[in-house]
């Protein structure tokens, strides 16, 4: 029998403007269809959750959140308010906490029972710990309510004063959020969790799981992969996991479905299988079109970019670069960036829908990126003899032709400089940096370099540089003859290419050091000029 995480959903908490209302009803339902059961707003950038956070709610807000907490009960889904006054809050102050009860009762008198009090993001000092706890304290007194926390320190695997301070004089029952050994964690498992537990005493731990998360320095970035790095066994010692999602809400869609398969099941949860379902369920008809951007959009702080389709593909073109058989996997690479190139097409036919709206920036860099990477293994066949064969096994052969071969190295390098033009990232980043805040053994903060750090890390960029090394290394072979052999014996290669082979003997054509093999029938990956 599956063993569901007991708490499933999402906590939108990013930095950056906060969904609207009416995405935020409809991921509601899309997490309600998945067996996920809680939603609970917390966005940063609104100033009233946040900054202004004494500043009370227009009369137009009180309704939207009357409206979605009914919806969310409607649906099955616990809605959850969370409020994060840590910015300037004077924890013992009569004052504060008036204004914190006339900013949460008209909340609670509608029915709201889950409040988050949300003090993450701030700076740490002697004594916080043990003001919070009393804040929290008379929290739970006042509000009817499940009580959350988000403490200040809510990273890392090692104890603190902090956190012993928390752990003696926090109210029980009162859940404690934690976001596993970093902030966007690569990786979590069960001893992580029994670790925090232990520094922090025996509060119901709810991971707050930074994953699909875009905001702030990842903002070039859509985290399109599947959930990954959560061991089944973390499941059993979390009371709770609140994915918080991407600053686009349809495209969140996707990673998210695959986190509610998880949390549904975590031991028989398969991300390959739930990731084909959540792009078929999430892109309908143009499901092959986002099924090619995810592929290409699935790294981010959770998963390296190395494990990209894209990367793979490079590098068995790098792999077979000297074995005949290559173009058979140069048209496996061409196949997937012409999928990714041919993305935007599907999506603009259709402009009202908002997932496109919000992919639209991902998918422009997409077709660039696409472009320089089918420019650059036209390049790479350039630097090859090809040949065309048909069934009754003749056919006809051509060596590398310089000026055709030069012409192709300058389209590759002017679709790479399109491509680097862009800022979104698609086929792993150029550049990019992550907010890999770590725990060190004394309890103290650090940042992970290894973790905070991305640099070249471009499946085209490498593709790029592979072709034009290519054709900067074929150079002194041109004008070479051309032969065709199969094993010991030569077969004769007529001055405009032609040979006349029995079918059932498979040829190789060689020419200075390259070898391409020419089945009966094939032709190259690519239209080629030369045989014309
Ligand atoms: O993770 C927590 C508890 N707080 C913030 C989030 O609000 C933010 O969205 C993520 C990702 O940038 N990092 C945080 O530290």
């Amino acid at each position: 029998m599956p063993r569901p995480v007991a708490v499933r959903g999402v906590i939108e908490g990013f930095y950056g403007p906060p969904w609207s209302h009416d995405a935020r009803l409809a991921l509601v339902d899309f997490l309600a269809a998945r067996q996920m059961n809680a939603y609970v707003y917390a966005p940063k950038s609104d100033p009233k959750h946040r900054d202004a956070w004494r500043d009370p709610y227009e009369a137009v807000d009180a309704d939207r959140f009357r409206e979605l907490a009914g919806h969310c009960r409607q649906a099955g889904v616990r809605f959850g308010f969370a409020i994060s006054p840590g910015l300037d809050i004077d924890y013992a102050s009569a004052t504060d906490r008036d204004a914190l009860a006339a900013k949460l009762d008209p909340l609670l008198a509608a029915g709201v029972d889950w409040i988050v009090l949300a003090l993450d993001d701030i700076p740490n000092r002697p004594g916080l710990a043990t003001e919070q706890a009393d804040l929290v304290g008379w929290l739970v007194a006042h509000a009817p309510a499940r009580v959350t926390l988000v403490p200040t320190e809510y990273v890392g695997t090692n104890p603190s004063a902090y956190l012993s301070a928390l752990a003696t004089e926090l109210p029980d029952g009162v859940d404690v959020m934690w976001t596993g050994p970093t902030v966007c964690s690569p990786r979590i498992d069960a001893e992580d969790a029994r670790a925090w537990r232990a520094a922090l005493g025996d509060h119901p731990l709810i991971l707050w799981d930074n994953f699909p998360v875009n905001d702030a320095v990842m903002e070039a970035e859509l985290h399109l992969g599947p959930y990954t790095g959560r061991s089944a066994a973390l499941s059993d010692e979390l009371d709770g996991v609140l994915c918080n999602p991407m600053l686009q809400p349809h495209a969140s869609k996707v990673p998210l479905a695959t986190a509610a398969a998880y949390l549904a099941d975590p031991f028989g949860y398969d991300p390959a299988a739930a990731w084909a379902r959540a792009l078929d369920d999430v892109g309908g008809p143009r499901a092959a079109a986002l099924g090619a951007l995810a592929r290409a959009c699935a790294d981010g702080p959770l998963a390296a970019p190395g494990e990209l389709a894209l990367h793979e593909l490079v590098e068995h073109v790098e792999r077979d670069a000297r074995d005949p058989g290559w173009p058979e996997t140069l048209g496996h690479a061409r196949d997937e960036l012409t999928a990714l190139r041919d993305a935007a097409g599907a999506y603009a036919e259709a402009a009202d829908d908002p997932l496109a709206t919000e992919l639209a920036p991902w998918l422009e860099q997409a077709t660039r990126e696409a472009e320089a990477g089918l420019a650059a293994l036209r390049l790479v066949q350039a630097t090859r003899p090809v040949a065309v064969r048909e069934a009754d096994g003749r056919g006809r052969a051509a060596a590398p032709d310089a000026e055709a071969a030069m012409i192709h190295a300058f389209g590759a390098l002017f679709a790479w400089s399109g491509a680097r033009q862009g800022r979104m990232v698609v086929g792993g980043p150029r550049f990019a940096t992550y907010a890999a805040i770590v725990q060190l053994p004394t309890g103290e903060p650090a940042l992970d370099i290894d973790l905070a750090l991305r640099e070249d890390a471009s499946a085209i960029d490498r593709l790029c540089r592979f072709a034009l090394h290519e054709y900067r290394d074929a150079l002194p072979d041109m004008g070479a003859p051309l032969c065709a052999r199969a094993g010991l014996d030569s077969y004769a290669v007529e001055p405009d290419g032609r040979f006349d082979v029995p079918p059932e003997v498979p040829i190789v054509v060689s020419w200075g050091r390259q070898l391409t093999r020419a089945d009966a029938p094939s032709s190259p990956p690519f239209g080629d000029a030369r045989l014309r």
